[in-house]
């Protein structure tokens, strides 16, 4: 899996402001519908504060956080998945990445025109999850017409396609259906737009929201279908972003009763969306954060740093995050007899701190 998130919903929302805060790009973010044609792509930092107090013991030349790639998508419309607006070329977009963020207006502003003039947020995404859903139906279909062709022993592929498109036909997004492991697998070999997980951001005006009718009906709606949802106010995030004087940003901070930017939950909640946790490898020249799948054991994951490493395998010194803060350091860990040899099975918890040893 990788880590890419797409950001979409209908044109003129703030996807793309909300992109170069992200990214610190500057992707064209303009009062106009379709602005936004090729896709954006940038980088974010995952903000892990861990990686500082690491620092402040080890004292290395080099610190690399985890990137996450987010992907602004152009802005899809009613009909979309037959061709209107960018038409289909942007449902292929959305199908290129691994997470999807939703993005929702929710600001009155009556120089931003709404591509359908009004402020509907709930209309709204059911207009983008329409399209998606749409999309799957036809992708479900073909698939189908493709095992009716092979022989029987694809009965069971057969039976999970028909109750998806059973579900998509009844308004279902996929990811709003449990399925079990190995169903899970085939559904993601297809690649449907609405298996993929999604979070919805409600782009509002500070005065705006909570306790607006419209906004609690909208959180009764996500909490309801466990939906994640974030709300920001774009235009106040790049006003954040545009102040590079620290003790300036901190005041505007404290008058927004923010701790931080709330793009760093986002950046947060994506990396959760996408199952994905991470580890540590430690030394003089770099610290480094390194992204894996939940439930990766300490083979797989020596592999994403050198196939080498996976060849050789020998095993793996683990020292928990809490533990190497607590006795500052290695030697302080040691000291206490809490350094772990693991094996390969061993599956690599969220912190840990590990060096792979190997033999070529
Ligand atoms: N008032 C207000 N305007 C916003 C907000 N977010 C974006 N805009 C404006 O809406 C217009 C469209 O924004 P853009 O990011 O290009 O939207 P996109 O088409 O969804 O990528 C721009 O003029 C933005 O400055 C917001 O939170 N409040
Ligand atoms: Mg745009």
């Amino acid at each position: 899996m990788g880590l890419k998130c797409g950001i979409l919903g209908l044109p003129n929302i703030g996807k793309s402001t909300i992109f170069n805060v992200l990214t610190k790009s500057k992707a064209m973010a303009a009062n106009f519908p379709f602005c936004t044609i090729k896709p954006n792509i940038g980088f974010s930092l995952l903000p892990d504060n861990r990686l500082i107090e690491i620092q402040k013991i080890v004292n290395s030349k080099k610190i690399t956080p985890t990137n996450i790639k987010f992907i602004d998508i152009a802005g899809l419309v009613k009909g979309a998945s037959s061709g209107n607006g960018l038409g289909n070329k942007f449902l292929n977009d959305v199908r290129s990445v691994n997470i999807l963020i939703h993005v929702v207006r929710f600001f009155k502003d009556q120089n931003i025109q709404h591509i359908y003039n009004r402020i509907d947020p709930i209309k709204d995404i059911n207009i983008i999850n329409d399209e998606l859903i749409i999309s799957d139906i036809e992708l479900c279909e073909k698939n189908i017409l493709y095992l009716n062709k092979k022989n029987k022993n694809y009965k069971n592929n057969k039976y999970l396609l028909e109750t998806c498109l059973y579900n998509l036909e009844n308004g279902l997004m996929l990811n709003n259906i449990i399925f079990k492991k190995e169903e899970t697998k085939y559904i993601n070999s297809i690649n449907f737009l609405t298996s993929k997980p999604m979070m919805y951001v409600i782009n509002s005006d500070k005065n705006f929201f909570k306790n607006d009718k419209i906004f609690k009906k909208l959180k009764k709606k996500f909490i309801k279908k466990k939906n994640i949802f974030i709300n920001i106010c774009a235009k106040t995030e790049l006003e954040i972003s545009e102040i590079n004087n620290y003790e300036k940003k901190k005041k505007k901070l404290f008058e927004l009763k923010l701790k931080e930017s709330k793009l760093n939950k986002l950046i947060t909640y994506s990396f959760k969306l996408l199952n994905m946790h991470t580890y540590f490898t430690v030394g003089k020249k770099e610290i480094c954060s390194r992204p894996i799948l939940i439930g990766t054991n300490a083979l797989e994951s020596s592999k994403k740093i050198h196939t080498d490493f996976k060849k050789g395998f020998i095993r793996a010194k683990v020292i928990s995050y809490k533990d190497f803060i607590k006795y500052n350091g290695e030697n302080g860990v040691k000291k206490m007899g809490k350094i772990k040899l693991e094996g390969k099975k061993y599956v690599i918890k969220d912190g840990d701190i590990i060096q792979y040893f190997f033999k070529i």
